[in-house]
Parts: structure tokens; C-alpha cells; sequence
């Protein structure tokens, strides 16, 4: 399929879940492909982030990809939600299940890819100094791959051991004996607390915001329970593409436990509202069990002192039971499973530091000075997160058409795409999950599936039609722009004591734009379906 001056058909940018479901596919519908990948291995997200405690919050059977039936009769999970290392395992199973790899240059980073309107090709260039011609590019650089270093004074002036959760390394690190502090709390933190207190002489939780988490329900299998699983997995796959979050449970529940259908709280009398807590636990304390709590934030305040009372069934002293308590909306932020979290502040060795009460000052060689004194440490694990959704893409020189540069109008005005998967003046430039797509709002794989699937149909209706480009149109990016932010509207997600990374709130300087498209997988995947069938509706084909 290679044809003019193209080196190569398409160039896949990232080799994680993404990556490696567009390489796949594209390769077997005929197309040339050359992937790149920066790191030294397959897996994206679960290639970096192997910091003690990672885990999968969506269950394994569903957290998986349904492309190839072989990788999917032939791979056993062994627990309900996999480790780190289970994933890990996995993508390299698929990539080698799938002869994968000899299409991949591994250790290299792409810096710039410019459009060259006269070939009608992307010039995709990295730190290594390859040189690509491509006609088509797709991005699969992952929603929360850019991390993101607080601005935290003398940081790099630590004596002892600085440890980043999103690129923590290979060997793992012994924790015994060290005198150790976790800054942040968001799913990386509150996932590595417990496994980090069972090692660390002393650990520190540094907490600027409390999180909103549940125990994961995680367990192994029962005998043959996986067995059978695997046997259903068509039934599996049918309700899981066909719910909004693209996947049938959330942790360890089924969402159709919320669907029941959910009352309202404030229309709950609160003796109620407790009773349902005694039945149902941290379940009654989340957004989804009550109809208006992601709503009506006096709604979402009656079902936060729900989860207060649990926090303080969990925690035994109240002051810490207190400070551990969010002071924002429950469901603005991505909700947290852990496994043991709330406990852990039970043991003599754990404290939490409430930065709430006195912010970090500085880091010193020796330690954390913060306005309620000094902590003096060994090690500084670093759980702060990601430049998310749009930082992976904003930190390459992607150039379109007249030499536009795509960060240009995105960080000055948030990102613009056309359904996350094209911009308009970008020609025949793909963004898998990209920011306007449901994507970190849903399972990441279910949504992965969905766009590789989406672009390699797009990609053999041009060739088909015999059209070199693809672009979207301004209008209809306008257009897409301004759904994805109503469909945001109005709700807890959007509230201004809001700080999710959705919002790029965690970002200093980073426009606020709810950047996800929360309409659901199942909706939008009509949508893409309908556009496409209507001739690329929004697109311009030439
Ligand atoms: P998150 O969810 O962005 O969490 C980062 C945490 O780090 C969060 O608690 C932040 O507080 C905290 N943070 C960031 N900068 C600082 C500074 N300077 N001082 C103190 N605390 C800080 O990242 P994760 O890696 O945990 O999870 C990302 C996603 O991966 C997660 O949602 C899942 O989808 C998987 P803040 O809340 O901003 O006040």
C-alpha cells in the first residue's frame, strides 16, 4: 500500500493498549506501518506506572481487548482486577501474540510532525533523528502519559531518594527501614499508601486534597469462575460495548446495581439515607447511588456526609478521620477503588500531613518543610499526576496546515478536535482517545477498540474512494466543541470547587475546559457510526 513519496502508510505514535490495537489492525486491513515508542517496551500506561499498589480499576475480563480472538481465548487473568505486572504481562503477550514488535522502534520520541501540503504527507521526526514520511499519523500517546512536576521550591535539592509513581523504576524499591513521604493523593497515591506502610519505618501522606475511594472488592478467582467468564465472553463483550462506560462493572459492581433506579437523597429522609448506608456501605456513600447527587450539589453535600460517616467508621482517630474528609464535590474527580486505604491510617507508622492545615514550603536536602513544621525523610514518592488529556500532544511540534502549530490555539484556548479524533487543519492526523472523546471517562480499552476501529474503516473507505485526505471542518469542530462542553454543564463536574485534571485544574495556567466528552461510549459510538455512514459528515475528503 505504500504510494508516492511516503516511506511508510501510517505512523503510530505510542505503543500501549492504543498503539498496539491501531498497529494491529491497520496491518491486517493492508497498510504499511512503522510504530514508535519511547519507552523500551510495550504497555503505555502500565509500562510506566508500576509504582507499588497499581492496579486496574475496571475488571480485568473487560480491561482487555476483543480484536483478536486468539489473545482473548488464550490469556488467563488470575484475579478480578489485575496488578500492574498481570497487565503488563499481558500487553506483551498480545504484542507478541500478534508479531507486533518488529514493527515498533522502541527508545525513540517523537518531537515534531509537520504537514506537507504538496506529497499530501506528515514528516514525523524524533529526539533520535529518524525521519518518517507518512500519509496518515495516528496518536495513541495516552490521556495521563505526560507527568507533570509540582512546583514544589528545591525539589532537586533532596539528599535522599526522589521516587515518581509514573516512572518508577523497573527494579522496584524497598521501602524498609526509610522514613518515607507520598505527596498526593489521587488514585496513584492512595493506591501505593498501604503497600508503601507496610514497608516504610514511617510514612508520611502528604494530602493537599482528600480523595473519594472505595475498597476495590478486589479478590482471585473462584475455582473455574475465570473458566466460565472467558467461555461468555461474546454475552461479555455485548454488554460492555453497549453501556456508556464501556465496561458492565465498576470495580467489583455491576452499574446495573446503580440503574435500580437510583432515588434522590434529598427527597430521602436522612434516617433513610442512613439505613441505606448500613445496608449497602460505601455503595450508598458514592455519586451513582443517588439521582441528583452529581446534579445538585446540595444533593452531593447530603451524600458526602455519608461518606464522612464511613471514613469515620473506618478511621479511629477523628482528627485524622476528620482531615481525610474531601472539601470538594464528590464525582468532579475520577473516583478511586483502593484496597486498604482508609485502615492504613490506623497503623502507628502512618500520618497524614493535611496540607490543608499548612502548605508545603520548600523541600531541603533533608526532608519537607511545611508551614506545620519540618519532616525529616529518606525518600519522597512523588503521586502528583499528569498533565492530562491534552499534555502529550501539546509537548510535540505538531505542525498543519500553513504551518499552524496545533498547542498554539490549545493552550491558549483548550482543545479543539472534531469527535477527539481529528482537527480541523490537521489532515489525515488521527487522535486515538483523543480530548473531546469519552475516553477517561470510560474504559480506556473499550474506548481504544472503538477509535482504531473507527479510523482503519475511515482509512478504507478513502482508499476505496480513492481520496488522499481527511480533515475536519472548522464548523463542525465548532460545533463538536461546543456539545462536549454542554453535555458537561450544570453538573458537580463543572462546579467551580471543582480541581479535576478533566478540567486541567491541576495544571497552573492550563485553560479550564472540561475536556472529556461525557455523553457516554455507547452514544458517541452511534454518533461516529452515523457520521461515517452519512460520508464522513463534518469531514472534508479530497
Ligand atoms: P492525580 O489524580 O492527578 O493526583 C495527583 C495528586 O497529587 C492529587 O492529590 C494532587 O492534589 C496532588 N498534588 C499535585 N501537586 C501537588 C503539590 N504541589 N503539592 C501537594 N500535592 C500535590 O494523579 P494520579 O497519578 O494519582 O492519578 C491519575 C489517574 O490515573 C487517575 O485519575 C486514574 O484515572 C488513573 P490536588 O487534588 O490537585 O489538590
Amino acid at each position: 500500500m505504500k504510494s508516492g513519496t511516503a516511506d511508510v502508510d501510517v505512523v503510530v505514535v505510542g505503543a500501549g493498549f492504543g498503539g498496539l490495537a491501531m498497529l494491529y489492525r491497520l496491518r491486517e486491513s493492508g497498510y504499511s506501518i512503522q510504530g514508535v515508542e519511547v519507552g523500551d517496551g510495550v504497555g503505555g500506561t502500565w509500562f510506566w506506572n508500576r509504582y507499588p499498589g497499581a492496579r486496574v480499576d475496571v475488571q480485568s475480563v473487560e480491561y482487555s481487548l476483543s480484536l483478536s480472538r486468539e489473545v482473548q481465548d488464550e490469556w488467563t487473568w488470575t484475579e478480578l482486577m489485575a496488578p500492574q505486572e498481570e497487565l503488563e504481562r499481558y500487553v506483551n503477550f498480545v504484542a507478541d501474540r500478534l508479531d507486533l514488535r518488529r514493527n515498533i522502534k522502541f527508545n525513540t520520541q517523537v518531537t515534531a510532525m509537520t504537514w506537507d501540503e504538496a506529497s499530501a504527507t506528515w514528516l514525523v521526526e524524533t529526539a533520535q533523528g529518524d525521519q518518517w514520511r507518512a500519509r496518515f499519523v495516528v496518536t495513541a500517546v495516552g490521556c495521563l502519559s505526560a507527568p507533570l512536576e509540582p512546583a514544589i521550591e528545591g525539589l532537586h535539592s533532596f539528599a535522599g531518594v526522589s521516587l515518581y509513581t509514573n516512572r518508577f523504576p523497573k527494579e522496584g524499591f524497598d521501602f524498609t527501614g526509610k522514613r518515607t513521604a507520598i505527596i498526593g493523593t489521587g488514585s496513584s497515591g492512595v493506591q501505593a499508601t498501604p503497600v508503601v506502610a507496610r514497608q516504610a519505618e514511617h510514612l508520611y501522606v502528604f494530602q493537599r486534597s482528600a480523595a473519594y475511594t472505595m475498597p476495590a472488592g478486589n479478590r482471585p478467582w473462584r475455582p473455574g469462575e475465570f473458566e466460565a467468564l472467558r467461555a461468555d465472553y461474546d454475552a461479555i463483550r455485548a454488554v460492555q460495548f453497549a453501556s456508556p462506560l464501556g465496561a458492565a462493572r465498576f470495580g467489583a459492581v455491576a452499574i446495573g446495581d446503580f440503574r435500580t433506579p437510583p432515588p434522590k437523597i434529598l427527597e430521602t429522609p436522612r434516617e433513610e439515607r442512613f439505613a441505606r448506608l448500613e445496608r449497602d456501605g460505601w455503595l450508598a456513600a458514592t455519586a451513582f447511588a443517588w439521582a441528583d447527587a452529581a446534579i445538585d450539589i446540595e444533593a452531593n453535600r447530603a451524600a458526602q456526609e455519608l461518606y464522612a460517616e464511613m471514613i469515620r467508621r473506618e478511621v479511629k482517630d477523628p482528627e485524622t478521620a476528620a482531615a481525610l474528609v474531601p472539601h470538594y464535590p464528590m464525582g468532579c474527580k475520577r473516583p478511586i477503588i483502593d484496597i486498604g486505604y482508609f485502615e492504613t491510617f490506623n497503623r502507628d507508622n502512618v500520618t497524614l500531613v493535611d496540607l490543608r492545615k499548612g502548605a508545603i514550603r520548600r523541600v531541603t536536602p533533608e526532608g519537607i518543610e511545611t508551614e506545620q513544621g519540618f519532616f525529616p525523610l529518606d525518600v519522597i514518592v512523588y503521586a502528583t499526576g499528569f498533565d492530562a488529556m491534552t499534555g502529550a500532544l501539546n509537548r510535540i511540534d505538531i505542525r498543519g496546515r500553513d504551518g499552524a502549530l496545533m498547542r498554539e490555539t490549545w493552550l491558549a484556548e483548550g482543545p479543539r478536535t472534531y469527535l477527539g479524533l481529528m482537527v480541523a487543519g490537521f489532515p489525515n492526523l488521527f487522535t486515538i482517545t483523543g480530548p473531546g472523546s469519552p475516553s477517561v471517562l470510560t474504559n480506556m480499552v473499550s474506548s481504544i477498540e472503538q477509535h482504531s476501529q473507527w479510523i482503519v474503516d475511515c482509512l478504507d473507505h478513502l482508499r476505496e474512494a480513492r481520496r488522499r485526505t481527511i480533515e475536519a471542518e472548522p464548523q463542525a469542530q465548532e460545533d463538536w466543541v461546543a456539545h462536549v462542553a454542554t453535555l458537561a454543564e450544570g453538573g458537580v463536574r463543572v462546579h467551580e470547587s471543582c480541581t479535576s485534571w478533566y478540567l486541567g485544574a491541576n495544571v497552573p495556567g492550563k485553560v479550564r475546559v472540561y475536556m472529556p466528552y461525557a455523553g457516554g461510549l455507547n452514544v458517541y459510538r452511534d454518533r461516529c457510526d452515523e457520521i461515517a455512514k452519512a460520508g464522513y459528515a463534518g469531514f472534508t475528503l479530497a
